[in-house]
């Protein structure tokens, strides 16, 4: 036991808890939603980065956390992950995730990065054997080390698409050896700064290839996790090729990879393509592509990738409800890839920043749960696209040509009426259960 949550006991459902105790007030494990237990529905995971890794710097300011496992050892990693499984005992939550660079200390080369990076697989497998937080998703970190400046995949450089290719089959290997339900691609600086030095169509080449290796590679090693894709439309780069779902899903099309990647939809990063969350995972839900969520907001006024914790329970409901509209997550889960505030010092923060995210998408996803139930808002739109369940309506769009279609508005004296689209009175109903 380390003593850096001492005094913080673990969290418990107790919706009576009085006002400054730690508990979960809406979220119970085993309360049934959506035909089946919180825990199981929810999947929460958190992120060894946000958590553990990140010092508490922005663009003006260097590190204000001071932790102590703050140093480029394995026995500072090893503290880190003693810690990181304090908190997972306190919290309860059944998942984590990581990046190699969050739980290993970086070696002069990639032979002793990748060392020290098993190492710590190891000491992880060894703590899940004892602990019930299982591996959500494993991911490659292509993007803070100074070799990945110009990208990983996309770089101009094949040195770099070789280091690149190396470190994800690792990171694959060890998300695997311990037991991950999925493996993450974010492309963090697959993209450009500036189009003057850049030449998209090969980077976008070079991206696809690394994709299929890393499929290929996944059934070579009978991995029967899901490959997620989480888009970003910039940020660190001015541009990323994987901006959005829409995009993302055209990119696999072009590589014969729609059957075997799915998304990692991020709150954030749909604001910032200037989509809602929930836009994105409809779409991704439509196209069959839906795997995973992070969750986290984003602060409306800065435009920035902020990565906050929840707080909108309306925001939230109608993210899982396309979640539970498609019959809820498979491999996929809930990951807080959020993070404290730089002033956010204390143990406690952390922990607190955790259960209060929990309860936030507790409330959302119960909202959602009875809403689907109520079934008013797929009524509503049932009947809205009614006139579609007609035999001429489905033959029109079966068949149809312009010009039969022609002669059909003049012979019938087809003329439109204008419905309402009753926006206010279905907002009013939502209102009605967040
Ligand atoms: C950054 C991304 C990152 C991914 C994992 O914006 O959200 O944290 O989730 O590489
Ligand atoms: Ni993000
Ligand atoms: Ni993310």
């Amino acid at each position: 036991m380390t003593d850096f949550f001492a005094g913080i006991e673990p969290v418990r459902f107790d919706p009576e808890a009085p006002a400054d105790a730690l508990a979960y007030r809406h979220y119970d494990p085993d309360e049934m939603v959506g035909g089946k237990r919180l825990e199981d529905q929810l999947r929460f995971a958190v992120a060894w980065w946000h958590s553990f890794a990140w010092p508490g710097g922005d663009p003006f300011g260097g590190q204000t956390f001071e932790r102590p496992w703050f140093e480029d050892t394995i026995e500072a990693a090893k503290l880190k992950a003693d810690v990181a499984f304090e908190m997972f005992g306190i919290l309860g939550q059944p998942f984590y995730c990581f990046h190699d660079a969050d739980i290993r200390p970086e070696g002069a080369n990639f032979s002793e990065s990748q060392r020290n990076f098993e190492e710590i697989v190891d000491y992880l497998g060894e703590k899940m054997q004892s602990a019930k937080t299982k591996l959500l998703w494993g991911t490659a970190n292509l993007f803070s080390h100074r070799r990945f400046m110009a990208g990983a995949a996309t770089n101009p450089d094949p040195d770099v698409f070789a280091y690149s290719a190396a470190t994800v089959k690792s990171c694959i290997d060890a998300t695997h050896k311990l037991g991950g339900q999925n493996y993450v691609l974010w492309g963090g600086r697959e993209g450009y700064e500036t189009l003057l030095n850049t030449d998209l169509a090969r980077e976008r080449q070079q991206a696809g290839r690394f994709l299929q290796m890393v499929v290929d590679y996944k059934h070579k090693i009978g991995f029967d996790g899901t490959i997620l894709i989480e888009p970003k439309p910039q940020e660190p780069t001015k541009h990323q090729y994987d901006y959005d779902v829409g995009t993302v899903y055209s990119f696999l099309k072009d590589f014969g990879l729609e059957g075997e990647v799915k998304m990692n939809i991020e709150q954030g990063h749909a604001i910032l393509a200037g989509h809602s969350f929930e836009h994105e995972l409809a779409l991704a839900s439509a196209l069959g592509i839906l795997g995973s969520i992070d969750m986290n907001r984003n602060d409306y006024q800065s435009g920035w990738d902020t990565d906050q914790f929840p707080n909108n329970v309306p925001e939230v409901a109608l993210a899982y409800y396309e979640i539970l509209k498609m019959g809820g997550f498979t491999t996929g889960g809930t990951n807080f890839d959020a993070k404290l505030r730089r002033q956010s010092l204390d143990p406690m923060d952390l922990v607190a920043a955790h259960v209060g995210a929990m309860d936030i998408c507790a409330r959302g996803i119960k909202a959602a749960a009875a809403m689907l139930e109520d079934g008013g808002l797929e009524t509503a739109r049932a009947e809205r696209y009614s006139g579609w369940d007609g035999a001429a309506a489905q033959e029109m769009l079966k068949s149809g040509t312009l010009d039969s279609i022609a002669e059909r508005v003049v012979s019938q004296d087809i003329n439109p009426r204008p419905q309402s689209g009753r926006q206010e009175i279905l907002e009013n109903y939502v209102s009605r259960f967040v």
